[in-house]
């Protein structure tokens, strides 16, 4: 028999190969982690904005960023701190559709995203390209709530979640890299989990 070994094609104690390096599925439980206390952002004064390096500053309200393509991730998400979550579905729009508004500059390389709380972090300019990274409002159908970020947060989910940034309110786009929250406390400047760059160093 061929097909006895179940949906996801695993034997009983074997690793989900969904799984990154040193990461537990947490199942249905979603841990909520943040440094800040939680705000509350009243969508009628919700904005985000792209700047630095750019062709021209670009700034949307909430009607004005829904009245762009949505765009969904489905899969998975992994946090620094050992849990992922699979089967997660997250809709919004696409980060590709908003720097094509703002124009990429020719200098710009690396990206610090910021939060509406101040909270930041950093990317290379090609982790948040080609399809990889959203500015997310709806989870797994339902709008997201405040603890996780509503009502609308960076999504990057193959990079750690810590670099997925509740509240997010725009981007910058620079020429040299500049750490954020997190990164400057240590963890590392990018955060794959494949490779598990947890760590400055790692
Ligand atoms: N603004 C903000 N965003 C943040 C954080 C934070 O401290 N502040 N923590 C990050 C970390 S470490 C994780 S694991 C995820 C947690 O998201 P969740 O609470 O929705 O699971 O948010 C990320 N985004
Ligand atoms: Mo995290």
């Amino acid at each position: 028999m061929a097909l006895t070994r179940g949906f996801t094609g695993r034997r009983r104690g074997e690793r989900d190969t969904r799984l990154p390096p040193g990461q537990y599925d947490a199942g249905t439980n979603w841990p909520v982690l943040h440094a800040e206390s939680t705000p509350s952002i009243d969508t009628a004064r919700w904005s985000f904005e792209i700047d630095g390096l750019v062709d021209r500053p670009a700034r949307w309200n909430w009607d004005e960023i829904h009245a762009l393509p949505s765009s969904r991730y489905e899969g998975a998400i992994h946090c620094v701190t050992t849990w992922s979550k699979f089967d997660m579905q997250f809709d919004g729009v696409s980060v590709d559709t908003l720097l094509a508004a703002a124009g990429v500059g020719d200098d710009a390389a690396f990206v610090l995203a910021r939060s509406h709380t101040g909270y930041t972090t950093n990317f290379r300019l090609e982790d948040l390209t080609g399809g990889k990274a959203w500015v997310v409002w709806d989870v797994n159908g339902a709008p997201l709530t405040g603890i996780h970020g509503g009502p609308a947060r960076l999504l990057v989910p193959h990079l750690y979640f810590w670099k997925s940034a509740k509240w997010v309110s725009g981007l910058t786009l620079l020429a040299e890299d500049q750490p954020g929250f997190w990164e400057v406390r240590g963890y590392h400047d990018r955060g794959d989990p494949w490779r598990e760059q947890r760590y400055q160093g790692d």
